[in-house]
């Protein structure tokens, strides 16, 4: 099944015109989790679970198909260490980490994000 706003149109969208880019530039309120110099954390505004967190890089990066070069490699590493102090923060020992990419995987937002979905039992495989 398709999801409302994974569409072609979404995801030819610039990310710096994206609602992530109002987000990071402070234009747009969020429920902040955690903040740093390459990354921002709040609460996903529609949970699909108790704990639902974006985690998602402050400089524009539109999916991971737009992965490239150094730069890159240290934010998404970066963005990677620091999910664990997300689930601290959090208070969850186990969890599942989704990144949708493009229309065919579910991609809405046309600005790299990590879902960290926690905070009860998950079950497998997802849909
Ligand atoms: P997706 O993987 O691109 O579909 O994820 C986008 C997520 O962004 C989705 O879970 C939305 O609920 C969430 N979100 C949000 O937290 N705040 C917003 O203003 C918008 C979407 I638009």
């Amino acid at each position: 099944m398709s999801k409302p706003g994974a569409t072609a149109e979404a995801n030819r969208q610039d990310p710096k015109d994206t609602i992530f880019a109002k987000i990071v530039a402070g234009q747009i309120p969020c429920k902040k989790v955690y903040e740093d110099d390459l990354c921002l954390v709040f609460d996903d505004i529609a949970p699909c679970a108790p704990v639902h967190c974006l985690i998602i890089p402050k400089k524009p990066i539109g999916g991971v198909s737009d992965l490239d070069g150094e730069e890159h490699k240290k934010i998404l590493g970066h963005m990677m260490v620091t999910i664990p102090k997300v689930a601290e923060i959090k208070g969850i020992d186990g969890y599942r980490l989704v990144i949708n990419e493009g229309v065919h995987g579910c991609q809405s937002v046309r600005w790299l994000h990590i879902h960290i979905i926690g905070g009860k039992q998950l079950s497998w495989p997802p849909g």
